[in-house]
């Protein structure tokens, strides 16, 4: 019972997570000012489809990365979402992978026309 509650849980999580407006990282101006922001975040790319293949938020793939050292890793065969992570130690490359269901905060991305 416990199992299956929490596999549903994480089913919803990983939904709700894609459903989101989160933060959609185009260029390195936008990484840097979410690295100053100082906060470990949830940004909006997983690989949840297809392990290894990473997409955005909106369904585009990804062009320019900014993994941290040896990530992503999928550490446990289980992640699936990216986060920023502000203890890796490279001042612009610091996206890990996490397992969808870890508590994170989320930053989410609106266009101004
Ligand atoms: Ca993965
Ligand atoms: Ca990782």
């Amino acid at each position: 019972m416990y199992q299956e509650v929490r596999g549903l849980l994480s089913n919803m999580l990983k939904t709700d997570m894609l459903k989101t407006n989160l933060v959609i990282i185009n260029n390195q101006e936008e990484q840097k000012f979410l690295i100053s922001l100082n906060i470990r975040t949830w940004i909006g790319l997983s690989d949840i489809e297809t392990e290894g293949t990473w997409r955005w938020v909106d369904g585009t793939p990804l062009t320019t990365a900014y993994w941290g050292e040896k990530e992503p890793n999928n550490a446990g065969g289980g992640e699936d979402c990216a986060e920023i992570y502000h203890c890796i130690t490279d001042p612009v490359n610091k996206w890990n992978d996490n397992s969808c269901t870890s508590q994170l905060n989320w930053i989410c991305e609106q266009t101004i026309d």
